[in-house]
C-alpha cells in the first residue's frame, strides 16, 4: 500500500479550476495524488509563465516528458535547486522551495501535464463583479491624493498592492487583488487603475474614491499577465483588455465596467511553418497613440496582432507576422514605434503603430532580451535610443529609433554596454534624467542581484562605458534572506527612481528611492505590509507612456 497505490487519477487544482490528472504510465515516477496536487499548484505558481501551461517552453524550456524523461531525475532536480545563468531560478538554494518540494517538482515534471479547461463568456459571466455601479460611483475626485504622482506596487506573494504616494512615501491603502498580480495599467483618464493576476482575476480600481477601492472584478482565464486600456482620442477610458495564457485568448471589456464583450482566441498557425499551436499565449498588450487599436503579442505563433476597437462587433484585426515568444516590450520616445522582444529568439520587432506595420526584425546580440517597456535615452552620438538588457547574460543593447534624424543608426543596436551580470530583466530611464538603470534580480550571485547598474547617458561616447553600482539592497539594511533588487520605476518628476528589495515572503523586504541627480539614497520604505513588493506603476507614466 505504497505511494505508487496511492496515485490515482482525480481531480486537482490549476489556479481555481478543477482540472483531471492524466493517467500513470509504465515507468513513471512515484507520486501520491495529494503531491501531484501540490506539485501541480507549484508549476501553476511558480513555472508554468515560462514554461507553459502544456510544457511547450518559451523564455523557459520546454518540458515535455520525451524531454523530461530523457533528463532524468536527478538532472532535474539539480537544475531546479541550483538554477542557471541563463535565467532559470535557483529554486532552492535560494529558499524558494524546500528540498522536499524540489524533489517532487523533479518527479512532476517527468509525469505529463494536467489540460485545464476552457473559460469562455458564460464562464465570464458568471466570474464577473460589478461592485460599485458607474452612477453610484463619485463624480469628482473626493481625496487629496495626488493620483498622478502615486505608485501601484505588486505585492507579489500577498495577492495584494499598495498604493504609495510618490511625494511622500505614505502608504495611502493596501487593496486584495488575484494571486501574484503582474502589472498595473492605468485607463487614459488616470482614474481608473486596472491590476491582473496571475490567476486571471482582473481588479479595476476606482483612484477618485474617498479611500480608492475595487469597483469592478472579473476573472477571464485561469492564468493571466496583460491588461491595457483604450487610449486613442474619443475612446479614453472606453474598453479594457486583458490577454490570457491559459485558456490561450483576450477579452474586450465595457471601459468603466469590466463587462466582457468580446472574447477572441490566439489558437492558430505558427506565423513561418504554418503548423498548428495549441497555446499560443498572450504576453505583452499596448494601447496606440495613432489609431483606436490594441496591440497584442502573441508568443508561441510570434504574431503581433493589430486589434482596431472602433467597431468590436465587426472586429478587424490586422495580423503581423513578426518572431516566436514575444514576450514584453514598450514605446519608442515619439511612441509611434512599438519594439518588442522575441525573447528566446534573442530579437526585437519593431511595429509602426502609425501604419500598423512591421518596420524592422533584429538581433540584440544578446542571450533573451527583457526589456520590460525598456528605456528610452538621448544618445549623445546616435540620437533617440531604446535599451533593453538580457537574462542570460550582462549585455544590454542600445537600439536606434529615430528614422528620419538618423536614418543610418535606425532599428540597429548602435552600441552594446557591460552591465553587472546575467538575470537582468528591467531598464529604466527617464526624458530629464542622465541615467539607464540595469537590474540584475535573477542573477544566482546575491552581491549582483542585491544591486543596480547606472550608465551615465552623457558618457556613452567612451569606447566601453563603465557603470557605477548602487547597493541597494545593503542600502535597505535587510539582513536576512537574499533579497532580489528588482524594476526602477521613476516618480511623476523624473527626479526620483524607487527600486524593489523582493525577499521571500516572510521576510522583510522593502522599497529603496534613489535621489536621480546625486545617485545618493533617498529614503527606505519599510512597513510590515509590503510583503514581496515587485513592480511599481507610477500613474501618470504609466498612462501617458513615460520611460
Ligand atoms: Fe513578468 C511584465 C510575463 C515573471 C515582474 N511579465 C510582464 C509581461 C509579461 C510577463 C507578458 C508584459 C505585460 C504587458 O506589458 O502587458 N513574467 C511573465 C512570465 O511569463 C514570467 C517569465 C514567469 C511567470 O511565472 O510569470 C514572468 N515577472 C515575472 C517575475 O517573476 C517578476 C520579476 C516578479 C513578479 O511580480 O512576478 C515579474 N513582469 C514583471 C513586471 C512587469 C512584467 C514588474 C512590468 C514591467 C514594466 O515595467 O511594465
Amino acid at each position: 500500500d505504497g505511494p505508487a497505490a496511492a496515485y490515482e487519477p482525480s481531480m486537482t487544482t490549476l489556479g481555481q479550476l478543477q482540472v483531471e490528472i492524466p493517467g500513470r504510465k509504465e515507468g513513471d515516477p512515484v507520486m501520491t495524488a495529494d503531491e501531484y496536487q501540490k506539485a501541480n499548484q507549484i508549476y501553476f505558481e511558480r513555472c508554468a509563465g515560462c514554461h507553459g501551461v502544456l510544457r511547450k517552453g518559451a523564455t523557459g524550456k520546454p518540458l515535455t516528458t520525451d524531454i523530461t524523461r530523457e533528463n532524468g531525475f536527478e538532472y532535474l532536480r539539480d537544475f531546479i535547486n541550483y538554477g542557471s545563468p541563463a535565467g532559470m531560478p535557483n529554486w532552492g538554494t535560494s529558499g524558494d522551495m524546500t528540498e522536499e518540494e524540489v524533489h517532487m517538482m523533479a518527479r512532476y515534471i517527468l509525469l505529463d501535464p494536467a489540460a485545464p479547461p476552457e473559460f469562455g463568456m458564460p464562464e465570464m459571466r458568471e466570474s464577473w463583479n460589478l461592485i460599485v455601479a458607474p452612477e453610484d460611483r463619485p463624480k469628482e475626485k473626493m481625496n487629496d491624493i495626488d493620483i498622478d504622482n502615486l505608485m501601484s506596487v505588486t505585492l507579489r506573494d500577498s495577492g495584494q498592492i499598495a498604493l504609495i504616494d510618490g511625494a511622500t512615501y505614505e502608504i495611502h491603502g493596501i487593496i486584495d487583488t488575484g494571486y501574484a498580480v503582474h502589472i498595473s495599467r492605468i485607463s487614459a483618464s488616470g482614474r481608473y487603475l486596472f491590476v491582473i493576476g496571475r490567476d486571471a482575476l482582473v481588479n479595476m480600481i476606482d483612484l477618485w474614491m474617498e479611500t480608492p477601492a475595487t469597483v469592478a472584478q472579473i476573472k477571464v482565464g485561469s492564468e493571466a499577465r496583460s491588461i491595457e486600456t483604450s487610449k486613442f482620442e474619443g475612446y479614453e477610458d472606453k474598453y479594457a483588455i486583458a490577454g490570457s495564457y491559459w485558456p490561450p485568448q483576450y477579452v474586450i471589456m465595457d471601459g468603466d465596467t469590466l463587462e466582457p464583450l468580446k472574447i477572441k482566441s490566439t489558437r492558430g498557425m505558427i506565423y513561418d511553418e504554418q503548423t498548428f499551436h495549441p497555446e499560443p499565449r498572450v504576453a505583452a498588450i499596448v494601447a496606440s497613440h495613432y489609431k483606436p487599436e490594441f496591440i497584442v503579442n502573441v508568443k508561441e505563433t510570434g504574431k503581433i496582432l493589430m486589434v482596431d476597437y472602433s467597431d468590436i462587433k465587426n472586429l478587424k484585426v490586422t495580423e503581423i507576422e513578426a518572431e516566436r515568444f514575444l514576450h514584453d516590450g514598450g514605446f519608442d520616445s515619439s511612441k509611434r514605434y512599438f519594439l518588442t522582444a522575441a525573447n528566446a529568439r534573442g530579437k526585437v520587432a519593431v511595429i509602426d503603430t502609425k501604419e500598423s506595420a512591421l518596420t524592422a526584425i533584429l538581433e540584440t546580440d544578446g542571450e533573451t532580451p527583457h526589456p520590460g517597456r525598456g528605456a528610452n535615452l538621448n544618445h549623445p552620438t546616435f540620437g533617440p535610443v531604446w535599451a533593453t538588457s538580457h537574462l542570460g547574460d550582462e549585455t544590454v543593447a542600445l537600439i536606434g529609433t529615430d528614422p528620419e534624424g538618423h536614418p543610418d543608426q535606425a532599428w540597429k543596436v548602435v552600441q552594446q554596454l557591460y552591465a553587472l551580470g546575467g538575470g537582468s530583466l528591467f531598464v529604466k530611464s527617464h526624458p530629464d534624467s542622465n541615467h539607464l538603470y540595469v537590474d540584475a534580480p535573477l542573477n544566482p550571485d546575491a552581491e549582483t542581484s542585491g544591486s543596480i547598474a547606472v550608465f551615465k547617458v552623457d558618457e556613452l561616447t567612451a569606447e566601453e562605458p563603465e557603470y557605477i553600482t548602487l547597493p541597494i539592497v545593503e542600502w535597505a539594511e535587510i539582513a536576512e534572506g537574499q533579497p532580489r533588487v528588482v524594476q526602477g520605476e521613476f516618480n511623476k518628476e523624473g527626479t526620483e527612481i524607487w527600486f524593489s528589495v523582493w525577499n521571500a515572503k516572510d521576510l522583510e523586504s522593502a522599497i529603496v528611492v534613489v535621489d536621480d541627480k546625486t545617485l545618493e539614497l533617498k529614503h527606505v520604505i519599510k512597513d510590515e505590509r509590503l510583503i514581496t513588493p515587485t513592480g511599481k506603476f507610477n500613474v501618470y507614466n504609466t498612462r501617458s507612456d513615460v520611460y
